[in-house]
């Protein structure tokens, strides 16, 4: 086993890491940027090293600045948190070239699910559900409109190298598809210098349900089950929970061992997401994501594991602490995530804590790097809190949360609290009968 390990992120994910590593006996080294001095998550590591100005390319993002971190404090493996480097295949490369371990993926395994059209290959090859479309890239408009003429309208046109909502056009109509097909080509190219795209029938009220998946990268793996993302705006979650409201112990059981045969076949190593689409009952594989999610808490909650403790067991070449078998469902969690954004059009509003604090009690878990009088800087995510109930059933979580939500504070500046105790009151969300557009038409009419 790793006796220190790095931690190339910041906020509530470092901490989050910081804790798991210190439960495993394991030292931390935080790295910062000049505008993180007074992070908490630097205050909880061991150690901690300045790796650049406020500039997330200069510091948090910078190979050699990590690289450096890693050989002056003698760190032996480097975890990514989420965002960041936690997706970027060239640094895992680095990584390994200066024998360092990335607690992670392999560099390959992120590459094959950063591109769209080879994930959805790979996974259709594996014998995961994926959206009828093309086979693969669409080179040409007319390629296109037939393909559109073939699958039946509405379509949706993705870039191959998009993901989280970027260079996706929906076409309605034959009469929308040069439009789309060619916006599609051009934001896949602006935003990533890369204008391939490929087609789906596009599904008009589908819920965001994702298969969190976990290999030891020698051929066994196992799935926790789903989390029900469906809450978004703006392809921003806000509010998951695990288990899933539409998801029934045989669609579990069944989509979760496709999923996890998969991942064993291609010897997949660590923690990651299989994105579905689900509507009328069945699973349409979109995405997969290689990292350890935001929301990873609400699984944590209903299995009674800990994440980030198994992916630094098998970076360490260690078996996974568990089996399928001893993978059972116990109760039910949410997570609300508290951004410091300014509402109705959630603006970003960083700025002084003037008050903090926690909520705690029976089933109550905050996940937050804040403290009285932190600052929080301007120059990364808006991010600030993540609370994590768990009940023993649905309607128990809902009612947990609300009392949680009212004994949490944050003040100084202008935070998503009070959306959560709106949307508590909302029918759709007491019986979970939400789907992928629900909340923006919420906020629409609400807000
Ligand atoms: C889709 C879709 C409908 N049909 N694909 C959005 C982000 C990216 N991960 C995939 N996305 C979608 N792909 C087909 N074939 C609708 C969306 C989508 C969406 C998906 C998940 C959660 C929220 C969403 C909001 C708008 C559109």
């Amino acid at each position: 086993m790793f006796d220190k390990i790095l931690i190339a992120n910041r906020g509530e994910i470092a901490l989050r890491v910081v804790r798991a590593a210190r439960e495993m006996g394991i030292k931390s080294v935080a790295v910062h940027s000049t505008a993180d001095s007074d992070a908490m998550h630097v205050r909880m590591a061991d150690e901690a090293i300045c790796i650049g100005p406020p500039s997330s390319a200069q510091s948090y993002l910078s190979f050699p600045a990590i690289i450096s971190a890693c050989e002056i404090t003698g760190a032996q493996a480097i975890h990514p948190g989420y965002g960041f480097l936690s997706e970027n295949a060239a640094f895992v490369q680095v990584v390994e070239d200066h024998s360092l371990t990335f607690i992670g993926p392999t560099a390959e395994h992120i590459r094959i699910m950063g591109d769209k059209i080879t994930a959805k290959d790979t996974m259709k090859a594996l014998g995961v559900p994926c959206v009828p479309g093309s086979d693969g890239g669409v080179a040409s408009l007319a390629d296109a409109q037939k393909i559109g003429e073939e699958i039946g309208y509405p379509v949706i046109i993705k870039a191959t190298a998009g993901g989280g909502g970027r260079g996706m056009k929906v076409a309605q109509t034959a009469a929308d598809m040069e439009k789309a097909y060619l916006g599609a080509r051009q934001e896949g190219k602006a935003a990533f210098g890369n204008d391939e795209v490929y087609i789906e029938k596009y599904l008009t009220t589908p819920r965001h349900i994702e298969i969190q998946v976990f290999g030891d990268g020698k051929g066994n793996a196992v799935h926790l089950g789903e989390r029900d993302c469906s809450l978004q705006r703006r392809h921003q979650k806000v509010f998951e929970e695990a288990p899933g409201p539409a998801i029934t112990p045989e669609l579990r059981a069944r989509i979760g061992k496709v999923c996890a045969d998969a991942v064993a076949k291609i010897n997949y190593i660590g923690a990651g997401t299989i994105e579905f689409l689900f509507e009328n009952d069945e699973f349409y594989f979109i995405e997969m994501n290689t990292r350890l999610q935001v929301e990873h808490p609400v699984t944590e909650n209903i299995f009674n594991v800990d994440l980030v403790r198994e992916q630094i067991r098998v970076a360490a070449g260690l078996p996974m602490s568990f089996t399928q078998d001893d993978l059972t469902i116990d109760g039910h969690s949410i997570e609300v995530r508290i951004n410091a954004e300014q509402l109705p059009d959630f603006r970003p509003c960083p700025g002084r804590i003037t008050q903090y604090h926690a909520p705690g009690g029976l089933g109550v878990r905050m996940d937050s790097a804040l403290y009285d009088g932190y600052s929080i800087p301007p120059y990364y995510d808006s991010l600030i809190g993540k609370l994590i109930v768990k009940g023993r059933d649905r309607p128990e979580a809902l009612a947990r949360l609300a009392r949680a939500l009212g004994e949490l504070i944050v003040d100084g500046v202008d935070t998503t609290i009070p959306l959560f105790h709106a949307l508590l009151q909302e029918e759709a969300v007491q019986t979970g009968d939400y789907n992928i557009h629900w909340l923006e038409h919420w906020l629409e009419q609400n807000l």
